[in-house]
């Protein structure tokens, strides 16, 4: 479903042996080192949803090659598999012109335990204006999408569950965006997981 322009909800895009696939790599990724970390704000405040990246370090707000805020180590690569799964996502929600040109190099996935929430920000840091694509795992969130000009409504409230693709392309790309909840208890039970997890894809942009 389109939920704003260059904005598309594709539910269940993942069936249940590929979230669990995901999920066992989104496992791995958040080991030591270079692994899950706790995300501090500029303003000394800390993020409730915990945080690994792949192929560029996110921290507030700027990206790194090293964990600059967690062990130091270098950041896990980028593998191709996912820069794949990136482009199919694209094409199916956006179409294939779509897809051609974006070279994915950046994951970055949050993980959403009992009270995690993520407030209405923008994501501003990337020199690409390549679609971002997020991947959900576990509990169903409530995921809400503003606009482009002001941090207040007008907005649309979803509710993205284990499985769903969401796309954000074209004018959607710089929309405030926010997580006001995870709803408990709600993740497939054969999947092994206690919370959520978001999976998003994103060219940098960077050079050199
Ligand atoms: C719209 N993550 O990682 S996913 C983020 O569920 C982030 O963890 C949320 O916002 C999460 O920055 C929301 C949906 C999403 C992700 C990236 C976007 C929406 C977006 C980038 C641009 C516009
Ligand atoms: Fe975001």
């Amino acid at each position: 479903a389109r939920i704003a322009p260059g904005a598309v909800h594709v539910p269940d895009w993942l069936d249940a042996d590929r979230q669990a696939g995901l999920l066992e790599a989104c496992r791995a990724w958040a080991s030591p080192p270079a692994g899950l970390r706790t995300v501090r704000t500029p303003g000394g405040g800390t993020m409730t949803a915990r945080q690994v990246c792949l192929g560029w370090h996110w921290y507030p707000y700027a990206y790194a090659r090293t964990v600059v805020d967690g062990d130091g180590t270098p950041v896990k690569p980028f593998p191709d598999w996912l820069g794949e799964l990136g482009r199919r996502a694209v094409a199916d929600a956006l179409g294939p012109r779509a897809a051609t040109e974006a070279r994915y190099d950046i994951a970055l996935i949050n993980f959403y335990d009992g009270d995690a929430r993520m407030g209405l920000h923008r994501d501003a840091d990337e020199q690409s204006d390549a679609p971002v694509v997020s991947l959900s795992l576990g509990d169903t969130c409530v995921f809400r999408f503003g606009n482009t000009e002001t941090r207040t409504r007008p907005w649309t409230d979803v509710e993205l569950r284990s499985g769903d693709l969401f796309v954000f392309g074209g004018a959607s790309r710089l929309a405030y965006h926010g997580v006001p909840r995870v709803l408990p208890g709600t993740a497939p039970a054969g999947l092994g997981l206690t919370g959520r997890l978001n999976v998003t894809l994103r060219v940098s942009g960077f050079t050199g």
